[in-house]
């Protein structure tokens, strides 16, 4: 990366963007996980999942952001490289971890069959390792054509894991009792829609973007999508998680 085509606007920028991200993380995380105990025992799991991934991603963006400001000196004003290299994997490992939990998450709110949850988080979950470790050489490489490649590979467990969460998951969904169907849908739509945001942000450097403007396009990009993807995404887990506990407060409540 060619930190030295940033401005120092263009650099703290990114650097507010990573702190940012780590805030919304780490809250998120306690959260989750304080909030857990008002949960029937059923969704406890989920919910905790979804502290854990933000939890993941906390940890990601304070490496993230130190191994960023190590790699350049702006005490003269200007972005200067130290030539300590600004570490990538952290966010490639953070994602490998993190998506296929996210998928783990959204199956187990559903609450389906022990056998239906294994199949789906077993290919869900390696689709979506799949994608992220073949996304991972096109993004370190220097060279168009070898990102384009390897752009193309990823897609395909993409294309995978949302044709599967779009009509592999519609049983499902339509057995999903009424208060939380709506809920369940938007969620999934919510996958979708802020999933596309990184194949998208990935082709930036290949679509005409050079220099600082691709790299901060890139890093505020991913950024965002994150806390849309584990944060906001987790909201959703847990509200449906409230109102199926809700559902089975009741049922409890009218057997009495
Ligand atoms: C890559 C490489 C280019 C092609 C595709 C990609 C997809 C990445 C995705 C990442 C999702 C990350 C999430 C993170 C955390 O919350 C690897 C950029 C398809 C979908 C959800």
């Amino acid at each position: 990366m060619e930190l030295e085509t940033l401005s120092l606007g263009q650099y703290t920028f990114i650097q507010n963007g990573y702190s940012f991200g780590f805030a919304v993380m780490a809250a998120a995380s306690l959260f989750f996980w304080l909030m857990k105990s008002e949960l029937a025992p059923s969704y406890r799991l989920a919910v905790t999942i979804t502290g854990l991934v933000t939890a993941i991603a906390a940890y990601h963006y304070l490496q993230i952001m130190l191994s960023w400001g190590a790699a350049a000196d702006v005490t003269t004003g200007e972005v200067v490289a130290t030539g300590s290299p600004f570490n990538q994997a952290y966010r490639y490992v953070d994602w490998l971890l993190t998506v296929p939990l996210l998928l783990i998450e959204l199956i187990l709110v559903m609450n389906l069959t022990r056998q239906e949850t294994i199949k789906k988080t077993t290919m869900l979950g390696g689709a979506a390792a799949l994608m992220i470790v073949l996304g991972y050489p096109g993004e370190v490489s220097s060279t168009g054509g070898l990102r384009f490649v390897f752009w193309v590979l990823s897609m395909i467990p993409f294309v995978f894991i949302v044709h599967q969460l779009v009509v592999g998951l519609k049983d499902s969904i339509a057995k999903q009792p009424e208060e939380v169907k709506g809920l369940i849908n938007i969620a999934v739509y919510l996958v979708i829609g802020a999933w596309l945001f990184y194949p998208i942000v990935y082709l930036f450097p290949l679509v005409g973007l050079t220099g600082g403007a691709a790299i901060t396009a890139l890093e505020v990009g991913y950024t965002i999508a994150d806390i849309v993807a584990k944060a906001l995404f987790g909201v959703f887990i847990f509200t449906i998680a409230v109102r199926k506990s809700k559902a089975v407060e009741n049922t409890e409540n009218e057997a009495v």
